[in-house]
């Protein structure tokens, strides 16, 4: 007889990326495969290593002490070396269970993943309902060689891969129920978004992540993801407000994070949104991933593109991030960015003259970087005068760079190199033919140049590691220090990765004597 839902054990896991990091991020990913399983009958227990920060030492305890039928967990594929600990200290304690991995840790290496660990299914893209179908096989007893989305070895130990799922219909899935994890402790330590208008006053940062969209438009060599082989979907507008409104009474939130690849693909589909979330008279504010060509792609220009910017702003936009990337255009073309430098600049000032800040990132290391290539991409920083959020070329499984990099022998042992990576904020690989002193070096200069232009108080240390000047007041009241000479892995906080030269450039318009760009 097949065991009922209810008694079937399940242990949800999630992870801590940066143990000791300030910034908590509510796991959207976990959180909607965890919703997905009570919609559909099944109980489950919560293992939040992240919020609690527990240790391993706890961790092996929890897992010696307790029992459970199967066990999931899924992480960023940077996380990879803890992973593989895990998921061998979980068989370890508990051989009789089944470990069910998702996300890139094991969804971009999946035969790599089963053959270096002990776990049993990995989840191959988008988790609900193959994950889903994966417990049910196991419950039911069922060949897992029937679902779909899911890779596993055999009795004879044989790598079995089985079809990709077709991607779930966007607006058919359940909203996220949050109430599993302790909301509360993650609205206390928020990201630190700088936002100008809350500089001087009181008002909390409560934010919430809120999914708009799966996956992106556009396949860059560096980048994977894990709807990569799925098409782009947007959710519609009244699902999203739903969801929003929901957050705004439950969780009092004032923010609201879209954690997309892409939220918008043109500005048409913003003004949409903004349109009825103008219409619905919700009041919050929102910061989106977009693209340089936002605008662009919708063929505005002058005033129509700013009508929509302020629309933008009007419907509580403050902050959109879009990567420059680099300001070489061979380079541009090698990450099949499609995007013109140039364009950046335009963007940028747009969205300034709506009053909306804009985030950038710029990617360092491409194989033809080089000094010149390096000074053109801070040329553009200049002219937009924001400071980017500074990151090296970091190849991760299933992108272009990573074929590349095995294919000229900067990778390889994969296991091995996957162990060493931490983030993008650190030279993992160096497939230039500069060393990495010569790159620092151009990349600190650019960045003083950058630093003393926007006035923002960085030193060597905080060029790239940015840390958190974003927000005075937060930062005074919350945020421990950090000795970014004594990082040790994984220890980069989300502030080191957006940085916001706008704000303190807002403040230099009250400043006569210097030249504002819209000026
Ligand atoms: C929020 C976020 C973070 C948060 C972490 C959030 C968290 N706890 O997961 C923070 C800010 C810490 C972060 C950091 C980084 N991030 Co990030 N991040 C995101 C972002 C914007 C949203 C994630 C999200 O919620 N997605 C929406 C959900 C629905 O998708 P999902 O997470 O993929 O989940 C689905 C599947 O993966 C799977 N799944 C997920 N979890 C589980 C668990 C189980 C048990 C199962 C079965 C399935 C499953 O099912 C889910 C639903 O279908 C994504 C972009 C994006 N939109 O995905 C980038 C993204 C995940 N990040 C990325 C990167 C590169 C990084 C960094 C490496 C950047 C850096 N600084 O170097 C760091 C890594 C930090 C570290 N120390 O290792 C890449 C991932 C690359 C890769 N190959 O994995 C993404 C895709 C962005 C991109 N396009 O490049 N990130
Ligand atoms: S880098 Fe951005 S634009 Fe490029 S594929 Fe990834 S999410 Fe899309």
């Amino acid at each position: 007889m097949p065991a009922k839902k209810k008694d079937l054990k399940l242990l949800f896991v999630n992870p801590c990326l940066r143990p000791g990091g300030f910034t908590k991020v509510l796991p959207v990913g976990l959180a909607s495969v965890m919703t997905y399983f009570n919609e559909n009958g099944y109980r489950f227990t919560l293992l939040d290593i992240d919020i609690n920060e527990y240790d391993d030492a706890y961790v092996e305890k929890y897992l010696e002490k307790n029992n459970f039928d199967i066990i999931l967990i899924g992480t960023i594929v940077t996380h990879y070396k803890w992973i593989k600990w895990f998921v061998n200290t979980a068989k370890k304690h508990q051989p009789q269970s089944k470990v069910i991995t998702g996300n890139s840790v094991a969804g971009s290496i999946p035969e790599l993943f089963l053959k270096k660990t002990k776990g049993d299914i990995v989840v191959l893209g988008e988790g609900e309902v193959s994950a889903y179908e994966a417990v049910e096989a196991i419950r039911l007893e069922k060949n897992l060689a029937q679902v779909e989305g899911i890779a596993f070895s055999d009795n004879l130990g044989n790598y079995v891969e089985n079809n990709l799922r077709k991607a779930a219909k966007i607006n058919d899935l359940p909203m996220i129920n949050w109430s599993f994890f302790d909301v509360e402790k993650y609205l206390q330590q928020p990201e630190v978004i700088p936002d100008k208008d809350s500089v001087d006053s009181m008002e909390p940062n409560r934010s919430m992540p809120v999914i708009t969209a799966r996956g992106c438009a556009f396949k860059c060599t560096f980048c994977h993801y894990m709807f990569w082989n799925d098409p782009y979907r947007n959710k519609s507008p009244e699902k999203i407000l739903d969801e929003i409104e929901f957050m705004l009474t439950k969780y009092k939130a004032t923010y609201i994070h879209f954690w997309d690849d892409l939220s918008f693909a043109s500005a048409k589909q913003a003004e949409k949104l903004c349109d009825k979330i103008l219409e619905r008279g919700l009041k919050f504010k929102w910061i989106a991933s977009v693209r340089v060509d936002l605008f662009s792609r919708s063929n505005l220009k002058g005033d129509d593109a700013l009508r929509v910017a302020k629309k933008m702003r009007d419907a509580g936009c403050y902050s959109v991030g879009f990567a420059l990337e680099s300001g070489n255009p061979e380079i541009l073309k090698m990450m099949n960015k499609n995007i013109e430098a140039d364009a950046f600049f335009e963007t940028v000032r747009i969205l300034r003259a709506a009053d909306i800040t804009s985030h950038t990132s710029v990617v360092f290391g491409y194989p033809i970087e080089n000094k010149e290539t390096i000074a053109q991409t801070f040329e553009q920083c200049y002219k937009a005068e924001v400071y980017p959020s500074i990151g090296f070329l970091l190849p991760l499984p299933s992108t272009g760079m990573y074929d590349y990099a095995k294919l000229h022998g900067h990778i390889t042992d994969e296991d091995q190199y996957l162990e060493s990576i931490t983030e993008r904020q650190d030279i993992c690989v160096n497939m230039t033919k500069m060393s990495d002193d010569e790159i620092m070096t151009e990349i600190k200069k650019g960045a003083k140049k950058l630093n003393d232009m926007l006035d923002l108080g960085l030193d060597e240390n905080t060029y790239v590691k940015t840390k958190n000047y974003q927000n005075g007041k937060v930062k005074k009241k919350k945020l421990p220090p950090i000795d970014v000479n004594n990082v040790e892995r994984i220890e980069n906080d989300v502030s080191f990765n957006y940085a916001s030269s706008e704000f303190k450039m807002d403040a230099r318009k009250s400043d006569p004597n210097k030249k504002n760009i819209e000026n």
